[in-house]
C-alpha cells in the first residue's frame, strides 16, 4: 500500500485522520524525529489545540526548518486545522509564537460580540469556480476553530494562493465574517476544516491529495452550481449507552431519564448496539454522533474499556466527529492508583473521540468555583483538558430541571417567567432550572445559569444542554431553557430532549439561537430518520448539509 507521513507531535485526535487515509488504501507511516522529515514523500501535518502550544512543540522538537525544508522542495505537503494556522507568520492566540511564515500576515479571532465562538460545524469551503482539491460549492466541511485568517479578496491570490472561503454569522442581520477554509500552491495543500471529520465530502479532499490530483488539477476554472450559503444546523444523534441486566453494552433511551421498562421485568431499555446505530445515523447523515456512557458514575475508568472499543470500532467508519461523555472525572482504581480525569480523556481521544463531554464533575467544579469567590486554580478536569487539547474538545453536559417559585425574589436564582405555570395548585409562573449530579439523581443548589458561566470560564467549549423535564417526552425542546442558557453565554450550545419529530427541530432553530440540535429516542425508535428531519429544515429554507454517499 503507498505511504503517507505524519508528524506525531500532537496532542488530539489522529485515529480518525489514520483510520480515513487507511480507508483511501494508504497507510500512515509516524514520523517521530526532524530527521525522519527528509524520508517523507507526502508530508500531513495535523493539527489539534492552541496554535502557541502546537507550534512551540514543533520548534523545541526542532521540526520547523525541516517541515520548510520539505514544502521548498516540492514534495506534497497538507496541513489540517492548526496545521493551516502554521503557515501564518503568528496568531492573536499566542502573539509571541512565530508560525511557519510561508504565508504573511497573523491570524485573528473571530468576534463573539454576534455569534458563538468556538465556530464549530459544517460549512461550505468555496473556491469560487476554481479547482481546489476537489472542493465542491455544494458541499460542507467539518470546522472547530476560533481563530482564523480574514479572507481579503485578492491579497493571497497575489501571491499565487488558490484559495477556497466560508462565512460565518451571516444568519444575522451583523453580516459574516470570511474566513480562509483552505488554500494551496504548487505542492501546497492546508485546509482549516477537518476532512477526516466531514464524510464523504472531506474523504474526496485527502483522496486529491494523496492521488497527487488535486495539485496537477488546482486552480483551473470549473463549472458547478452557485456555492451555498454559511453555517448549516447541525442535527446530532445521540446514544445514550449502558450495561443492561445481561452484562451487554446497549443503546438505550429513557423517560425523563428512567430507561426501565414500565412493563414485568424491569428490564433496561435495549434499543441497539451502539457502533451499528451510530454508522446507521452517520449514513443517514448525522453531522456529529455523540455517546453518553450514562451509568459511569458506578464505574472504574478500567471498567470503561467497552466504551474505548466502541469508539474505536465508530471511528472506522463514523467520518463525523464522536463525543463521548460519562465518567470523565479524577478518579481512584480499584488497585488505589489515582487516575485523572486528564488520563481518562486522553484514552477516549487515543481511541477515536473528538470531544468529551462533562456531566457530574462540571457542577462539584462550578460550585467550587463560586464557592472559591469565582477563582480559577487550573485543576479542575474542564481547565486540564481545555488546555491539553483545546476548548473545542471540552463540552460540558446539563442535567438541568425545573423548579416552579411563585415569584422571582422567592428564590436567589436565576428565574423565568414561563408559558408553563406548574401544575399544582398554585399554577407558579416563575421557574428556576437546578443542575443535577448522577444522570438526575441528586439535585443541587446550582442553577443552569451558574453552572454554564462558570465552565465557560474553566475553557469550556461547548454546551449540551438536556432538560430531564422534557427528556423522552417527544413534546419539542423546552425553548425557555435554550433562550436562557443562550442569552448567559459565548460558546455554543446544543439543544437536546424531547424532540419528537422534524417540526420540533425547525421549531428550535427558528425560535432559539441555539448552536445544534440533538434527539435520540426520535431515530432510535425510527419514527424519523436523521434525514428526513434534515430534509424537513431544508425544504423550510434552512441550511443544512445536504446528504452525500
Ligand atoms: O455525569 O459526567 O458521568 O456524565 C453522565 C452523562 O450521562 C451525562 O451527560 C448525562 O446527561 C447522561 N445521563 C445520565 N443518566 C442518564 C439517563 O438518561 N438516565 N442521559 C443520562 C441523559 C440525555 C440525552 C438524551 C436527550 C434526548 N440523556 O442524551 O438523549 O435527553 O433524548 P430525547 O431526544 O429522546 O428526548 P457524568
Amino acid at each position: 500500500m503507498p505511504t503517507v507521513h505524519m508528524l506525531d507531535y500532537v496532542a488530539g485526535n489522529v485515529r480518525s485522520l489514520v483510520n480515513a487515509i487507511e480507508k483511501l488504501g494508504y497507510t500512515v507511516s509516524w514520523v517521530r524525529t526532524p530527521e525522519e522529515v527528509a524520508s517523507a514523500d507526502k508530508l500531513i501535518l495535523p493539527g489539534v489545540g492552541h496554535f502557541g502550544h502546537c507550534l512551540s512543540q514543533l520548534s523545541s522538537a526542532g521540526y520547523l526548518p525541516a517541515i520548510r525544508a520539505h514544502i521548498d522542495s516540492g514534495k506534497p505537503f497538507m496541513g489540517i486545522c492548526v496545521g493551516l494556522q502554521a503557515l501564518w507568520g503568528g496568531s492573536v492566540e499566542d502573539p509571541d509564537v512565530p508560525g511557519l511564515g510561508v504565508i504573511r500576515g497573523k491570524l485573528d479571532r473571530f468576534d463573539d460580540s454576534d455569534k458563538a465562538v468556538p465556530h464549530i460545524g459544517w460549512n461550505s469551503a468555496n473556491a469560487s469556480s476554481r479547482a481546489l482539491y476537489d472542493l465542491r460549492p455544494e458541499s460542507k466541511y467539518y470546522y472547530v476553530h476560533s481563530y482564523k485568517y480574514p479572507y481579503v479578496a485578492g491579497e493571497l491570490e497575489a501571491a499565487g494562493w488558490t484559495v477556497a472561503t466560508g462565512t460565518y454569522g451571516a444568519q444575522n442581520q451583523f453580516g459574516g465574517e470570511v474566513f480562509v477554509g483552505a488554500v494551496a500552491k504548487g505542492n501546497v495543500l492546508a485546509t482549516q476544516f477537518h476532512p477526516e471529520k466531514s464524510g464523504v465530502a472531506g474523504l474526496r479532499v485527502l483522496k486529491s491529495f494523496l492521488t497527487g490530483e488535486g495539485a496537477r488539477t488546482l486552480g483551473q476554472e470549473v463549472a458547478g452550481p452557485a456555492p451555498t450559503g454559511g453555517l448549516t444546523r447541525r442535527v446530532i444523534a445521540c446514544l445514550d449507552v449502558r450495561a443492561n441486566d445481561q452484562g451487554d453494552l446497549v443503546v438505550t433511551k429513557g423517560d425523563q431519564y428512567d430507561v426501565r421498562e414500565k412493563s414485568e421485568g424491569n428490564d433496561v431499555r435495549n434499543l441497539g448496539k451502539p457502533v451499528e446505530l451510530a454508522k446507521k445515523y452517520y449514513e443517514q447523515g448525522a453531522d456529529e454522533v455523540t455517546f453518553l456512557n450514562i451509568t459511569s458514575f458506578r464505574d472504574l475508568p478500567v471498567a470503561d474499556v467497552p466504551m474505548l472499543e466502541i469508539l474505536r470500532r465508530t471511528s472506522e467508519t463514523v467520518f463525523v466527529p464522536l463525543t463521548i461523555g460519562g465518567g470523565i472525572r479524577d478518579t481512584v482504581d480499584t488497585d488505589g492508583t489515582k487516575v485523572s480525569a486528564l488520563e481518562i480523556a486522553t484514552m477516549y481521544f487515543k481511541s477515536g473521540a473528538d470531544k468529551v463531554s462533562i456531566g457530574s464533575d462540571a457542577v462539584v467544579a462550578a460550585e467550587e468555583y463560586y464557592g472559591a469567590g469565582r477563582k480559577l486554580f487550573g485543576n479542575t478536569a474542564i481547565e486540564q483538558i481545555s488546555r491539553a487539547y483545546g476548548n473545542q474538545a471540552v463540552v460540558v453536559s446539563v442535567d438541568p430541571k425545573r423548579i416552579y417559585v411563585p415569584k422571582p425574589d422567592a428564590t436567589r436564582h436565576h428565574t423565568i417567567k414561563t408559558n408553563f405555570p406548574s401544575q399544582t395548585e398554585s399554577r407558579d409562573e416563575y421557574c428556576w432550572y437546578a443542575c443535577t449530579i448522577k444522570g438526575g439523581r441528586e439535585t443541587r443548589d446550582l442553577d443552569v445559569v451558574e453552572l454554564v458561566q462558570a465552565v465557560e470560564a474553566m475553557g469550556a467549549g461547548e454546551i449540551l444542554l438536556n432538560c430531564i423535564d422534557k427528556d423522552g417526552t417527544n413534546s419539542g425542546f423546552d425553548l425557555e431553557l435554550i433562550n436562557q442558557v443562550k442569552s448567559s453565554v459565548r460558546i455554543p450550545v446544543i439543544a437536546s430532549s424531547g424532540a419528537g419529530n422534524p417540526q420540533h427541530f425547525e421549531e428550535v432553530f427558528e425560535k432559539t439561537t441555539t448552536d445544534a440540535a440533538l434527539g435520540a429516542g426520535i431515530f432510535h425508535r425510527e419514527e424519523y430518520t436523521v434525514k428526513q428531519v434534515k430534509d424537513y429544515l431544508a425544504e423550510k429554507g434552512l441550511e443544512v448539509r445536504l446528504f452525500e454517499r
